[in-house]
């Protein structure tokens, strides 16, 4: 291997600067600087990569591929300066040339590349397989586009395209020799035995890669990403006739395929393109798995030893037929053995028990894209009845193809993602496939990394808690107990509480500057970030400022605990009821802040554009975790275990991982409130239950009254009819119904918030007893329950 002697950080930037960039300190711009310094990090960790990858193909050790149509990866510099332990010759490098290292960082543009928490996941689950040293590639769509920009005009959320390659983009190697021809459509032959698929139409996948690097740059592993090509790029004959749209048609068609991320959290698009996304992505990832496993290891029946395929969600099951596809109609392995080695390689993560999110497409469409994948599926669908007789749902029912049902088949393990979610998921959606394959269904319980979810984004606690334990927390993160006698200490828990508010100021700084909105960090920072979903109940956390705003009006003279409320998320742009809700917080924020009899008690901002960005700017700075969802509706959460981690406690319902939250950091260090998810169903069968709960709650039935009759949008009163019709009717997610015991819940907050030493106890219990909630513990538990990988680094 070749080994070449590292030069110093600043020598590195500058020759980039020079070399890579052509230009002088004198005239780079801070683009310029910024790509410098990357590159120069990057040359760092193609050192760490290479040697991952020898070590890899040394030892023949067992792969991991985790095939997301999501990586919401957000910025990577810093990232890669934090693992590197190289912030501090990076802000001195930087120095000399007179160039700020926090501007450096704020100009990388912040890769969108996923919708919220599952595109989240797949990124931390990355970054901890190179802290844990396990070999592993994730592999995804390089989208043009991913998730848009929002803003807001008259309190109105509006998109637009996001451009992060307008900018260029320091991380990733174009990888132009490693291309796949894709198929779409055509028809299926059969001569004999074999059955052949003639595609109609092809496209390639041009592989681009970009290394992660894990912490202290011990590993580096491969995040692939696949864009569009067309093969045959130019048509010059139809150019010659002067038909220049026709000449590019092919390239923008191909390019299409890469061009956008749905902007579609728990609910599918039964769009032509997604589909073939899909395919794209899940074809080119498993001829590249192929061929790497074929150059190494040859025989394809030892699969299953040698590779561990991970299904994010269902989005790349057609994995499973393709996989069959492959190994019977290409390389003649009979078809039950090939659905075997299939299967034994293939695990499946359910994500969301929604059922509107639960993928089917129309086997009209389904058949016309993937004519041979359709056939395949009714062979898979056939013997699996033949294996298991009593089985009765199918997944190829009502004209439409079941993706859950197929990926559960077709998986050896199929796992949840909190233990609650687990739980459902046997007696809900896959209760028929549990009973019959009762070993399937496994429990592993998302993490977040603490590299970035603490190390980097709150540099001023991650330092506190390294004077105190010392740095073994950053791989080790349920070393965060030994803080625990800390707490004791009232000298410390001062500085556990300086830190806080040091963050706070720092947020209000910035908000103050960048959207001119100006707060008094003094104020509870009770935070809700996240997608906009009813289940989220963001609407339910305004009804109750809004309630708590004319309560204060009444009585403004009393002992309020000053509050701001803070909001940020993107509605899906079809998502009409979303929107609406965004709308009304906007609508609702611009009347309280501006009411000068209670504007020092409550205050609302809902930050615009919300991405990984943001979320690192408000997770150190907030005090209370809003986690609201509808029991039984949120999978898990991640967003919960970052607040808890930085010292929010969370007001929340018995939900997804908060229910662990709040089992690992004690009862007394969290606001519980709400019915559990059995009470939510039983509920729902109560008539009029939001007219009920209405009636025995007047704060509400005011909160309701002011928003119906006009007073956030008096030019058009009517303009919320829809959110307050919808609340005083059907409530499907029981907004009504748990109001009175989130507003009880809420004034406990107040009553505990004018304690500071008791807060700051509380907060730094929800530190110290997180450390269970490091994606790393996760990643451990799929390698050991699922992957049956090892560390090379143990
Ligand atoms: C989600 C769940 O809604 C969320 O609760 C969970 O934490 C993440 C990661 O497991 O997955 N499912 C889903 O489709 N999206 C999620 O965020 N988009």
């Amino acid at each position: 291997m070749l080994q070449l002697s590292t030069p110093s950080l600043r020598d590195s930037i500058l020759r980039h600067l020079t070399y890579s960039f052509g230009k002088d300190p004198e005239h780079a711009i801070l683009e310029d600087w910024r790509m410098a310094l990357s590159y120069a990090v990057r040359d760092r960790i193609v050192d760490a990569w290479f040697k991952a990858t020898h070590q890899t193909y040394e030892t023949g050790a067992k792969r991991v591929y985790y095939l997301s149509m999501e990586f919401l990866i957000g910025r990577l510099l810093e990232d890669g300066i934090v693992n590197l332990e190289l912030v501090e010759e990076a802000k001195s490098a930087l120095a000399e040339f007179s160039k700020d290292y926090n501007d450096v960082l704020a100009d990388e543009p912040d890769a969108a590349l996923g919708n919220g928490g599952l595109g989240r996941l797949a990124a931390c689950f990355l970054e901890s397989l190179s802290t844990i040293g396990c070999p592993a590639h994730g592999y995804g769509i390089r989208y043009e586009h991913g998730l848009f920009r929002q803003s807001f005009v008259g309190g109105r959320q509006v998109e637009q395209p996001e451009l992060w390659l307008g900018q260029r983009h320091a991380w990733e190697f174009e990888r132009p020799e490693v291309r796949y021809r894709i198929g779409f459509g055509g028809h299926v032959t059969n001569h004999g035995e074999t059955v052949r698929w003639h595609p109609a139409e092809e496209v390639e996948a041009e592989a681009f890669d970009t290394p992660v690097v894990g912490w202290k740059g011990r590993w580096a592993n491969t995040l692939r990403l696949w864009s569009g090509r067309a093969i045959h790029p130019f048509d010059l004959a139809a150019f010659n006739h002067g038909d220049y749209a026709a000449a590019a048609a092919p390239e923008a068609l191909a390019r299409t395929i890469s061009r956008v991320l749905y902007p579609d959290d728990t609910t599918e698009q039964g769009k032509e393109l997604r589909l073939k996304q899909e395919y794209f992505l899940t074809g080119a990832a498993l001829r590249d798995i192929l061929r790497r496993f074929n150059n190494q290891f040859g025989d394809l029946r030892k699969l299953p030893s040698k590779v561990a395929i991970q299904l994010n969600d269902t989005h790349p099951a057609i994995a499973g037929p393709e996989l069959i596809r492959i190994l019977h109609d290409e390389r003649g392995i009979p078809f039950d053995e090939s659905m075997d080695i299939a299967r034994n390689t293939l695990s499946y993560t359910n994500h969301t028990l929604l059922p509107e999110a639960l993928e089917s497409w129309g086997e009209a469409l389904f058949g016309r894209l993937l004519p041979r994948h359709i056939q395949i599926i009714d062979q898979i669908d056939n013997e699996h009845a033949n294996r298991n007789p009593s089985r009765t749902q199918s997944m190829r029912a009502d004209h439409q193809v079941k993706m859950g049902q197929l990926s559960f088949v077709m998986a050896h393990k199929v796992n949840g993602v909190s233990a609650l979610h687990t739980e459902l998921m046997k007696t809900t959606v896959f209760e028929e496939l549990h009973n019959l394959h009762p070993d399937r269904i496994v429990n592993q319980t998302n993490g977040v990394t603490p590299r970035r979810w603490l190390l980097a984004c709150n540099p001023r606690l991650a330092g506190l808690i390294t004077e105190s334990i010392g740095e073994v927390w950053v791989d080790d993160l349920e070393q965060l107990e030994k803080l625990e006698p800390y707490i004791e200490d009232a000298g410390w828990l001062d500085r556990y509480g300086k830190v806080k508010r040091d963050n706070k100021v720092e947020l209000s700084n910035w908000m103050g500057q960048a959207h001119g909105f100006h707060v008094d960090p003094d104020m509870i920072f009770d935070v809700q970030i996240k997608r906009l979903h009813e289940y989220k109940r963001q609407h339910l956390n305004i009804l109750e400022t809004i309630a708590h705003w004319l309560e204060i009006r009444d009585n403004p003279d009393a002992d309020w605990t000053p509050r701001l409320k803070l909001f940020a998320g993107k509605a899906a742009p079809g998502y009409f009821f979303a929107k609406d809700i965004i709308r009304l917080i906007n609508d609702a924020a611009a009347v309280i802040n501006a009411d000068p009899l209670t504007n020092k008690y409550l205050k609302i901002a809902f930050l615009p554009n919300y991405n990984v960005t943001l979320a690192e700017r408000l997770v150190p700075a907030a005090d209370l975790s809003e986690q609201i969802s509808t029991a039984g509706k949120e999978a898990s959460g991640t967003g919960n275990m970052k607040f808890a981690l930085n010292g929010a406690p969370t007001v929340g319902t018995l939900d997804g991982a908060n229910v662990e939250i709040r089992d690992h950091v004690g009862a007394e260090n969290f606001f519980l409130f709400g019915m559990t998810a059995e009470e939510v169903m039983e509920r729902r069968m109560v008539e009029s239950h939001a007219q009920k709960a209405i009636a025995a709650d007047p704060r509400l039935a005011r909160a309701l009254e002011v928003i119906r009759e006009g007073r956030f949008s008096p030019a058009e009163p009517e303009r919320y009819h829809n959110i307050t019709g919808n609340l005083e009717g059907a409530d499907y997610f029981l907004v009504c119904s748990d109001f009175s015991d989130y507003w009880r819940a809420q004034r406990e907050v107040d009553a505990a918030f004018k304690d500071q030493q008791g807060w700051a106890r509380m907060a730094a219990f929800n530190t110290a007893r997180s450390g269970w909630f490091s994606s790393d513990r996760t990643i451990r538990g799929y390698m050991k329950d699922i992957w049956d990988a090892k560390s090379l680094l143990d």
